[in-house]
């Protein structure tokens, strides 16, 4: 996946309208966004149509499969059928989960993005433990795509060798969660934005800012 700008806008506002507008301040800097559950579940899975409809775009649904494998399935296809490009699955759960996702996604020549260590400072609890067998266990299935996060640039960097310069990786948590888009991209093929764009009185200055942050 290329990405322009390597910039991803996350849109979690929650109203269709208001996300639709926003998103049009910043369509020609854009041409990737990650919807997720705050405005799937606000505006239902016809909000990817409604976008699609909207913008020449690619849609990443960051719904973190995290089921079991015959759950995982149907829950990609879904989403896939409902016109996302790519969906975010959790690596936790295990190989078999993450094959039922990849399965689907080859058979529907879409793409799975695999999240390996999350953003958040719980993450350090528990998830970090595991995240390097994590983004191990997707480079034996084949992933090609990861997500790992910005706030943490020795695991992104850690992360980034086990999946080697091949691979894609984007990476959440610049701005609002403290990464530094400049930074992340040493490691990371673009980032996720989320509240510094979407919130911010003029979303393309903050756009602009972050594409001249990052030159
Ligand atoms: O580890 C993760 N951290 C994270 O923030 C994995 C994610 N998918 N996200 C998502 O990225 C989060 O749900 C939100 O949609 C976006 C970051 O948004 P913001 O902090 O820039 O507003």
């Amino acid at each position: 996946m290329k990405v322009k700008n390597r910039i991803i806008l996350a849109m979690d506002i929650m109203d269709i309208k208001h996300a639709i507008t926003v998103t049009e301040e910043v369509a020609h800097f854009i041409d990737t966004i990650k919807i997720g559950y705050p405005l799937a579940l606000s505006a239902g899975l016809s909000c990817f149509s409604k976008f699609k409809e909207n913008f020449d775009f690619k849609i990443i649904a960051d719904f973190k499969v995290a089921d079991i494998p015959s759950t995982n399935e149907k829950i990609c296809k879904t989403t896939f059928n409902a016109g996302a490009d790519a969906v975010i699955a959790h690596g936790f759960v295990g190989e078999d989960s993450v094959s039922a996702c990849l399965n689907v996604a080859d058979e529907k020549e879409k793409e799975i993005f695999l999240l390996t260590e999350m953003s958040h400072p719980g993450a350090e609890t528990f998830l970090k433990e595991v995240s390097l067998e994590i983004a191990d266990m997707g480079v034996d299935l084949g992933v090609k795509n990861f997500v790992a996060p910005s706030t943490r640039l020795d695991r992104l960097s850690k992360i980034r060798n086990i999946i080697g310069k091949d691979s894609f990786m984007i990476s959440p948590g610049v701005g609002v969660q403290g990464g530094d888009a400049s930074q992340t991209l040493n490691f990371a093929d673009a980032v996720i934005v989320g509240r510094s764009i979407y919130q911010s009185d003029d979303p393309a200055g903050a756009v602009k800012s972050i594409i001249d942050s990052i030159k």
